[in-house]
């Protein structure tokens, strides 16, 4: 940083008035670049559950400067409540109820804990 608190922050940089250049979210290891200081190193947040917030019923996939969750064919990620939206979804716990005639099992979406009611 200059004495006019100016930086000189290239691809992926951006400059804090404290510490100079900074990497954005998503990238990582600043170094001189030329004249600039550049982050050109991709944070892959899938190789740390910290990092991501992927659903367990996602793929995590790796992008540069950032990460998708991907999830079975049919349904969409939904980024606000990080589960898979739509499609066919599968019973998993079905078998812990004992569906009898007088029993309705209430869970339809993978992975939720069954509910059963007499
Ligand atoms: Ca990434």
């Amino acid at each position: 940083m200059n004495c006019d608190g100016e930086c000189a922050c290239g691809a992926n940089a951006e400059c804090d008035i404290v510490e100079g250049c900074v990497c954005v979210d998503g990238w990582t290891n600043p170094q001189q670049d030329g004249d600039l200081v550049a982050c050109l190193e991709d944070v892959n947040e899938c190789d740390d559950v910290s990092t991501h917030s992927c659903a367990d019923t996602s793929t995590c996939t790796n992008i540069d400067g950032s990460y998708t969750c991907d999830c079975p064919p049919g349904s969409q990620y939904d980024y606000d409540t990080n589960v898979c939206e739509g499609g066919i979804k599968k019973i998993t716990k079905a078998l812990l109820c004992v569906v009898d005639g007088l029993t309705v099992l209430l869970s339809l979406r993978e992975n939720d804990d069954s509910v059963c009611f007499e």
